[in-house]
């Protein structure tokens, strides 16, 4: 079945943020931002602004009439910035103009007088300063010790991992407008309207009640939205309290690019012991995660990364210690993964790494220590693993060693062009880790002409979620999806919502909507066992009388043809204090294997194809999952190639368009992705068994990275460095630098 939207957007009917009519009298908001990363705010100038035209006023933040503060996890973040600067892009004032570009023209003539503090831009250092935001996380399985001393080999090394840029289509903003008695309704392109409810409560002193949150729909969020919209509909809201008229921020791509954070670079120290047969026996990881100048939702993104540090692998002695190092960088936040990626992409280093000293492939390490059903995971949850059966069912569809025999006689006769292969399993756990946050709620109406009105907290952001809410809905009525309508997310009609996050948003809300629908259901065979003049129990269908004779029946009759229903995933839970329990609903599974050709002149490189089978259970709508696949393949392979985000050592920003930041485009996508579903029938939690989807894919993108090492390796004999993304420019030195020599 079709996404729902498919038709609106080819025809550019879909409605974003900026697409909302606007009330007359609506004022624009710009932000002067910090130039400088670090330093001491010791006055702000506004008297060349005030004379701009269109200027209604400039707001700091002792105007503020709430707290100045939108930090959701350690309160580190103000709204505006107060006493000091600590990044780059940190808002100072906000400029309110009748004219969008008179907003910002006029946010150009403040200056800040900022006494400049040392800058910190990398996380060892902070860590080396004592500068962590929460305290170190740890796991730990059985004994890496004691394990280590009776290893055949171990193997020591670092890697670095770079950020990326969320680079959805439609940047962030947000839109409020004044309600009667004090109450502020707010548009806003958000994946967590009740976090951006929170945010504007506080800083304009509002009870939740008088605040409302509308989201149609995002043109993209990828984990940039679930915490980092709140800043401007924070903004948006404070203006419209202090003016009382409505305001609209939407961000040009520069100011969001400046502005808001990305995926978190990490650097990582890894050891990796093995033993004869090439099972790994023990693995230790330090992870320095770079989280920006506050915390954001660093200290989850951190607990993941450990979370996913074995990936799909068993292994019984692990020590991980993650640390949450401050920078001078803007706050950087969830991205697609939310940290698992990083921690993967740390195991797959030391596996090459062993592998190329002991002369062997990667994939002969990996194949020897697939989770088996029943292994247990650092965190103390047992596998209900698809490792294996994904591994073999990929290798009989594609056949491994015949992709590797092709490589290797490509490679045997071209002198400059070379291919290089690797297999990438993976498994990500599905749920929030923090237990409390998987729960759901949804709002049907059966109106009585028959159609079907679904609200529920889950965001539509291009991953397909309305299409499966209305797929629900349908499937428990017998109706035709056209019947369904669902609606915008809304706080009034759903309160409470945890952000539509961490892949789980059609599971939660998909549950809670099966839950109403089939509450309604019930009813509904009552009304038509008696028209048919049966008992219930004699096995009555819905199909059996007309769908909208029934409803207007039911109606007559005054039964309900409302639901507001409830779900909180079942048997999960996290302790802390041990790093113990069952976090996770289920894990999805998979394995790729991509291919690479490396132009060893020029250090450019294709990727020829990702072949992947994946963990769909019994996927509800394959088109959404093909595209989700897709998708996340192409974002995970930009991470590891092409996707540069550089920050100079003053903390600014250069690749701050997209003429420095290069995403995939149509020209740099695999000549061929493969998707090889595998069904499973276990009984797993996800809506319908169909598993979640959002996540998992991109990160068969960390196959490409190595992928790339192997054909470089296959030129001439070297070790490059474990640091990602692999630009050509990174190639082309690994290709040619000293000492190692040509290979032929
Ligand atoms: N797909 C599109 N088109 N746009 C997005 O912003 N976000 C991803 C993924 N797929 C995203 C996307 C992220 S980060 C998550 S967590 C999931 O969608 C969230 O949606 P789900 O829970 O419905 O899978
Ligand atoms: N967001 C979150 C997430 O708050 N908690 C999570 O566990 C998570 N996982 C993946 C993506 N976003
Ligand atoms: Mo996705 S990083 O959970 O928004």
């Amino acid at each position: 079945m079709k996404n729902i939207d498919s038709h609106s957007h080819v025809r550019g009917e879909s409605v974003y943020l900026d697409d909302i009519p606007v009330i007359r009298g609506t004022l624009y908001a710009c932000v002067f931002d910090s130039p400088i990363a670090h330093g001491k705010l010791k006055s702000v100038d506004t008297s060349e602004v005030e004379k701009c035209e269109g200027v209604i006023r400039v707001i700091l933040a002792g105007d503020l009439i709430g707290e100045n503060q939108i930090g959701g996890i350690v309160p580190d973040e103000p709204l505006l910035a107060d006493g000091g600067v600590h990044f780059v892009g940190q808002p100072i004032a906000i400029v309110l103009a009748e004219t969008e570009e008179q907003a910002r023209k006029a946010a150009k003539k403040i200056t800040a007088d900022i006494e400049p503090l040392p800058v910190v831009t990398d996380p060892r250092v902070a860590a080396a300063n004592g500068d962590l935001i929460v305290p170190p996380k740890k796991f730990v399985l059985g004994d890496t010790a004691a394990a280590f001393a009776d290893c055949a080999h171990v193997f020591e090394g670092r890697a670095e991992q770079n950020g990326q840029e969320h680079l959805y289509i439609e940047t962030q903003g947000a839109y409020a407008v004044p309600m009667e008695s004090g109450g502020i309704r707010v548009y806003s392109s958000t994946q967590g309207p009740t976090a951006v409810q929170r945010a504007v409560c506080r800083v304009t002193g509002l009870p939740m009640h008088k605040v409302e949150v509308d989201v149609q729909r995002l043109g993209g969020g990828f984990g940039g939205k679930e915490d980092q919209a709140n800043a401007w509909a924070g903004i948006c809201a404070v203006a419209t309290q202090i003016t009382g008229k409505p305001v609209k921020y939407a961000l040009h791509r520069m100011e969001d690019m400046r502005m808001t954070g990305k995926r978190h670079p990490y650097s990582s120290d890894y050891k990796i012991g093995l033993d004869a047969d090439l099972k790994i026996v023990a693995y230790e990881a330090s992870f320095y995660q770079n989280a920006g100048a506050s915390c954001d939702l660093s200290p989850p993104v951190l607990e993941r990364t450990l979370f996913h540090c074995t990936n799909s692998y068993y292994i019984p002695n692990v020590t991980a210690t993650a640390y949450c190092c401050r920078t001078n960088l803007p706050p950087n936040t969830a991205f697609r993964g939310f940290g698992g990626p990083q921690g993967m992409f740390v195991i797959e280093s030391a596996i090459a790494h062993a592998a190329e000293k002991l002369g062997v492939t990667a994939a002969e390490i990996q194949r020897a220590n697939l989770l088996e059903d029943g292994d247990e995971f650092p965190y103390g949850q047992l596998a209900e693993s698809e490792a294996a059966a994904s591994w073999s069912q990929a290798d009989a569809s594609f056949d491994f060693s015949a992709l590797r025999l092709e490589a290797d006689e490509f490679n045997a006769t071209s002198k400059y062009l070379k291919k290089g292969i690797a297999l990438m399993p993976i498994c990500f756990g599905i749920s929030f880790t923090k237990t409390p946050m998987n729960q759901a709620r949804s709002l049907v109406h059966v109106y009585t002409d028959g159609s079907v009105a679904v609200s529920t907290g889950a965001v539509e952001m291009g991953q397909g979620v309305n299409t499966k809410m209305a797929q629900v809905a349908a499937a428990v009525f017998g109706l035709d999806v056209t019947m369904v309508k669902v609606h915008t997310t809304n706080t009034l009609r759903i309160a409470n919502t945890s952000p539509t996050a961490a892949s789980a948003a059609a599971d939660l809300n998909g549950k809670a909507t099966q839950i109403a629908c089939e509450t309604i259901r019930e009813r509904l065979l009552d009304v038509a066992a008696s028209m048919l003049g049966k008992e219930t129990s004699e096995g009555v269908a819905l199909s059996d009388v007309d769908w909208k004779d029934l409803v207007m029946e039911a109606h007559l009759r005054r039964v309900n043809l409302s639901e507001h229903s409830h779900y909180a995933t079942p048997g999960i839970g996290f302790d802390w204090s041990t790093a113990k329990g069952h976090p996770f609903a289920y894990h999805v599974y998979g394995t790729a294997i991509v291919g690479v050709t490396v132009d060893c002149l020029r250090g450019r490189y294709e990727i020829d194809y990702v072949k992947c089978c994946h963990d769909f259970g019994t996927s509800m709508n394959t088109a959404v999952g093909l595209g989700q696949i897709e998708g996340g393949i192409v974002q995970g392979l930009g991470w590891m190639t092409m996707e540069e985000v550089v920050y100079d050592e003053n903390g600014k920003l250069r690749s701050n368009a997209l003429s420095t930041y290069k995403v995939p485009d149509i020209y740099s996508v695999p000549k061929e992705i493969d998707v090889l579903p595998l069904h499973t029938n276990r009984n797993n939690l996800a809506i319908f068994n169909s598993k979640a989807v959002g996540e998992p894919p991109l990160m068969y993108g960390i196959g490409a990275y190595f992928a790339i090492r192997n054909a470089i390796k296959a030129f001439r004999d070297c070790e490059p460095e474990f640091d990602c993304p692999f630009t050509p420019e990174r190639v082309l030195m690994n290709l040619y630098s000293e000492p190692n020599a040509e290979k032929n």
